[in-house]
């Protein structure tokens, strides 16, 4: 389908060889979805009478349009077409950039989301505001598919409201044409005497709690602290090398590496994937650092407020129907915690160290949590570091 899988294929040889490299070229931002789904009414009515497969549930149920509110490139557009013509269900589709961005979204009264994706530790905010709706697993029979290894964790005890959809890591992205060496430590962006050989050419992401956590773990601490000194530090850390950073960004960290307008970005890996695999004659590269960084699931969930509660559960099964969920991990690039979709992935996207890291790699990772009251210190400081 897409030119760039074919590159991909390409140059799998040398994506082996380089050390974490997710090899995957990202561009075209897979978010053609967002101008090319339909505005609908997200009222009740049932569907039209085309439901054409069993994948759909009970038709009768099912309304006319369903809404799904995703991160940017985390989806395959072809894979939302596909469901809007077998179920005959038209998907209106939007994006957000951070958990926060969705919570403010959800507290803000936004009432007209069927499916969210909330990391880990956002899932167990808004479970514990009452955000999300308890999920009717008869209506999730692919629950089965789903690795044991990714179920009842403890945002979400026995998945009462939510399904795991893709999990990864953050981690630097770089371009080893530019670089002397390609960084191996946080300290690439946070010893202001490294961070200066690329002043104005690093990016870090948008993101109060990754980024205040990779400040913190290049401090040694954990990147769910709750202790003010270490967060004081933490954010004395980045004004430090603010004055280096071109931009907080969580869109485009890897477009702008593949652009040259960054030489290094902070960013998740299946974008780092992506840009590497679409560019496959370049020296781009992705890796852990030696500190750890995080590892996040985000996880399909109904907010309490949806207007098609039934048509949301029949989407987040669509999603995971094997096929399907093969298809969304080969197209993003971040890994499916189902373990039928995994036997369908080629070699390629399921050997690829950077797209499936492997558990040495995971050693010093660590999954950001509920920080509770220390959530507020957070946003503070966040403030202040954009601010200045
Ligand atoms: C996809 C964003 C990945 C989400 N562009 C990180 N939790």
């Amino acid at each position: 389908m897409r030119d760039w899988r074919n590159g991909w294929f390409r140059v799998a040889t040398w994506l082996v060889a380089v050390l974490l490299v997710a090899g995957c070229g990202t561009g075209g931002t897979s978010d053609a979805a967002e101008s090319g789904s339909a505005a609908g009414d997200a009222g009740d009515d049932t569907a039209d009478s085309t439901v054409t497969s069993e994948r759909c549930g009970d038709p009768s149920q099912l309304s006319d349009s369903v809404s799904f509110y995703n991160w940017g490139d985390y989806v395959d557009p072809e894979v939302l077409t596909m469901f809007e013509e077998e179920c005959g269900v038209e998907v209106i589709y939007d994006t957000y950039s951070s958990n926060e961005d969705l919570l403010a979204k959800l507290q803000g009264g936004a009432s007209g989301y069927d499916v969210i994706v909330p990391s880990d530790y956002m899932v167990a905010i808004m479970i514990q505001l009452g955000l999300l709706k308890e999920l009717d697993k008869a209506n999730l029979p692919n629950l089965e598919h789903i690795s044991s290894s990714f179920l009842d964790q403890p945002f979400d005890p026995g998945n009462v409201y939510t399904l795991p959809y893709m999990w990864g890591v953050a981690g630097i992205g770089y371009d080893g044409a530019e670089m002397e060496d390609p960084p191996t430590s946080l300290a690439a962006f946070f010893d202001p005497v490294q961070a200066e050989q690329y002043a104005g050419k690093i990016s870090l992401l948008n993101d109060s709690r990754e980024t205040i956590g990779a400040a913190l773990k290049y401090l040694g601490y954990s990147m769910n602290s709750t202790d003010p000194a270490q967060l004081e530090e933490a954010k004395q850390v980045i004004l430090a090398v603010k004055p280096y950073v071109l931009t907080f960004d969580s869109d485009t960290y890897s477009d702008i590496v593949v652009s040259g307008e960054t030489v290094m970005s902070h960013g998740w890996n299946g974008g780092f994937a992506t840009a590497i695999a679409e560019n496959p004659d370049r020296e781009l590269g992705f890796l852990i650092p030696e500190e750890g960084l995080t590892i996040f699931i985000d996880n399909l969930a109904i907010p309490a407020s949806a207007p098609n509660p039934y048509t949301a559960e029949v989407l987040v099964n669509f999603l995971h129907e094997p096929e399907i969920a093969a298809r969304l991990s080969e197209f993003v690039l971040y890994a499916t915690p189902n373990t039928a979709a995994m036997e369908l992935l080629p070699d390629e996207v399921r050997n690829n160290s950077g797209i499936y890291p492997p558990e040495d790699a995971l050693a010093n990772t660590e999954y950001l949590e509920d920080v509770g009251e220390a959530t507020a210190l957070y946003e503070r400081i966040w403030t202040e570091i954009k601010a200045e």
